[in-house]
């Protein structure tokens, strides 16, 4: 068995460190992420600075990192390029990840309008309107089924279209001043589907060597991607309901012993809230089993969506999926795709779960498959929960280890849930905000979004930035297992306002919280939702920039993906950068090998569009360079304290200014 001191670096979720103390207690001979990440030591240098290219089968090609031979590839290329090429394939995956969700989201609502899912039902017609009304279609007098069909053209429209225009979803969604940088840059895809294929052309053997166009194309297709997450979740709220403050818990402590355990793992939520709906019917299948009902929970980002929208509690985020399984509880683990670890087959073999798998994308040796299908998805989910119904009756009493850790949740930030909280106290709900900032009750805001990556201990770096930034009165909005860690941390909560608040935020927070009715301060971190919905994220800021009258390159916000992992990470940072986001990541992109890469990402970013990467991986650090970010961006705006005073909570005038200050995002000279 470990030492106590090897556990508490694994992680410093208490259910986590209990799991894994069974683990190496017991007899199961199967490993978990951390023991595989133990086994992989040491990791190859040249994949880590990116200059090992495959990209052909001359390869591998791999770039001496002192300045020494070889310089160059076999074909001649640079560790500019390779570094370039690398990381924008990384780009183009995470868009075709998030895009290929919403264009599943959309052929949903397609067989919906051709009368061939009648499992769905449009669930919010006003949202139906306003993003109808948003994309330029006319709703006046149509039917629901008529507009829903409009704007499915609309959808596919920017999959597909060949006229050099914007995206729909850009134009109508981006601040007048970050279209007109984008459109300057010629980073504007008129295609998603197109700006993923351009990437992959590019980036052959032979095509594009100059790592500025290779670059800047990458920054095209992390826009095309913030319009396919965009879609997926105005498509998701109009066929599943906009998420409204909702109150449940998290973490492991959600399964229960005496009933049959259902957990929905990925990202999608065209089968899982279909699933919800038929559990609730086969409440007597199960109790026939000896069960006392069926407890779904969620993992990752389809726990997000149920989590949102129904309360669902969510029992894990990525790195701990496996652990859930552990328990000798979990009757069913359900998989769409993305962030599903190949390893829980093994898993689910040493236990009684089955592993049901619900896309022919996303297969596991040892998975049953059930391919969800739209026209079939009341039959498919009845299916699928029998499954578990049946397995719950092989369960092992003798292996049962459920931690007593869960912690109360308080989730639901839709911009629509913001704006109606905001509106029982101004009826100009963004004047409030833009306020609030302005007197410095909240300082700015922090978007955490992301992943866990198994080489930073288990959501530390999470909560270390997220409780330096609410205590600086940096208001933190949240999504991904970046959220799913401060739900299972207990940050959603009232209570982590008293606690971890600083005095502005905690007032603003109580206001708002009574105001609305609830008898208690709003959490200091807002869940918005899963990866696709870091949307939201950008909505949010574009309407406070836009009522404040500025860009975001302007707002006192920072976004942070402390513990980065997955490509859809990397474009999703990427986009926060060309929208004019301060953007840290907290586990270095393979791009070190180029220091030409690095000072793009971090100087030349700048100047173009005002967001720029900021890499650091000692999380204290990194929060404080975030506060300090924020403390500069609100000098400039005027609204900071004065020159003289602006230092507190033991922020030094170095320590401010230690950052480089910001150049204007029209290339501009320095303020
Ligand atoms: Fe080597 Fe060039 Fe082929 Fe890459 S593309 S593997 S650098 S020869
Ligand atoms: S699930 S992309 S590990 S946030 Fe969206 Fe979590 Fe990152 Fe996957």
């Amino acid at each position: 068995m470990a030492k106590e001191s090897e556990m508490k670096q694994k992680s410093v979720d208490p259910a986590t460190l209990e799991m894994l103390e069974v683990v190496c207690d017991s007899d199961v001979d199967a490993t978990t992420i951390w023991d595989r990440y133990e086994r992989m030591q040491p990791q190859c240098r040249f994949g880590e600075l990116g200059i090992c290219c495959t990209i052909c089968l001359q390869g591998p090609c791999r770039i001496n990192p002192f300045g020494k031979e070889p310089s160059r590839g076999v074909c001649g290329a640079t560790a500019y390029t390779i570094v370039s090429r690398n990381l924008i394939r990384k780009i183009a995956a995470g868009c075709a990840a998030h895009s290929d969700h919403g264009r599943h989201v959309a052929h949903t609502m397609k067989a919906l309008v051709d009368g061939k899912a009648d499992a769905y039902s449009i669930k919010d017609e006003d949202k139906l309107r306003a993003v109808s009304q948003r994309v330029g279609i006319d709703v006046d007098g149509k039917d629901t089924m008529e507009l829903t069909k409009e704007l499915l053209g609309k959808v596919f429209e920017d999959y597909s279209r060949v006229e050099h225009e914007p995206l729909t979803w850009l134009r109508t969604t981006l601040t007048p001043k970050r279209m007109e940088i984008a459109d300057r840059c010629d980073v504007l895809p008129n295609n998603i589907d197109a700006a993923i294929v351009e990437v992959m052309h590019r980036t052959h053997i032979g095509v594009d060597a100059d790592p500025v166009p290779l670059i800047f194309n990458g920054i095209k297709c992390s826009l095309a991607d913030l319009a396919g997450e965009h879609i997926s979740t105005d498509l998701s709220d109009i066929l599943f309901g906009t998420p409204m403050l909702t109150f449940t818990e998290s973490n492991l402590g959600v399964l229960k012993k005496e009933s049959i355990n259902i957990a929905m793992n990925g990202h999608n939520p065209v089968l899982s809230e279909i699933i919800c709906d038929v559990a609730e019917e086969m409440t007597d299948a199960a109790k026939e089993a000896g069960a006392d009902g069926i407890n779904i929970v969620g993992i990752c980002c389809t726990g997000n969506e149920l989590l949102m929208r129904r309360g669902i509690p969510i029992a894990t985020n990525f790195a701990s999926q496996e652990l859930a399984i552990m328990t000798g509880v979990l009757d069913a683990m359900i998989i769409d795709y993305q962030c599903i670890m190949p390893s829980l087959g093994m898993w689910t073999r040493c236990f009684h779960t089955r592993l049901i798998s619900t896309s022919d994308l996303c297969r596991q040796a040892g998975d049953t498959h059930i391919e969800f299908n739209p026209s079939s998805a009341r039959e498919d989910a009845k299916r699928i929960v029998l499954l578990a119904i049946e397995a719950y009756k092989d369960r092992n009493e003798k292996i049962i280890h459920i931690p007593d850790v869960k912690e109360s949740t308080c989730v639901g930030f839709s911009t629509e849930q913001i704006e109606e909280i905001l509106s029982k106290v101004s009826d100009d709900p963004y004047q409030y905000l833009a306020d609030k900032v302005k007197e410095g009750k909240i300082q700015g805001f922090g978007a955490l979004v992301g992943c866990n990556n198994v080489k930073t201990c288990h959501d530390l770096n999470h909560l270390t930035i997220a409780k330096e930034l609410i205590k600086n009165d940096i208001l933190v909005i949240a999504t991904g297992c970046a959220a799913g860690a401060y739900a299972r941390a207990g940050l959603m909560s009232s209570k982590a306002t008293k606690e971890f608040a600083g005095e502005g935020l905690k007032e603003v927070l109580t206001e708002l919280g009574e105001k609305f009715g609830l008898d208690d301060a709003l959490p200091p971190i807002w869940h918005m939702g899963s990866c696709v919905d870091n949307s939201r994220i950008h909505d949010f800021a574009t309407m406070l920039a836009n009522k404040m009258g500025i860009d975001i390159k302007d707002l006192p916000v920072i976004a942070s993906a402390p513990e980065d992992m997955s490509e859809k990470a990397v474009v999703i940072g990427t986009w926060l950068v060309a929208t004019g986001w301060p953007t840290h990541v907290g586990v270095l992109p393979f791009i070190h090998g180029s220091p030409l890469v690095v000072e793009i990402a971090e100087n030349t970013a700048r100047d173009v569009f005002g967001g720029y990467f900021v890499f650091e991986e000692d999380p204290n650090e990194a929060a404080r360079r975030l506060v300090n970010i924020v403390k500069n961006r609100r000098w400039r705006l005027g609204i900071g304290e004065d020159k003289e005073t602006i230092y507190w909570s033991g922020y030094t005038k170095e320590d401010v200014f230690a950052e480089k200050p910001e150049v204007a995002a029209d290339g501009g000279e320095e303020e």
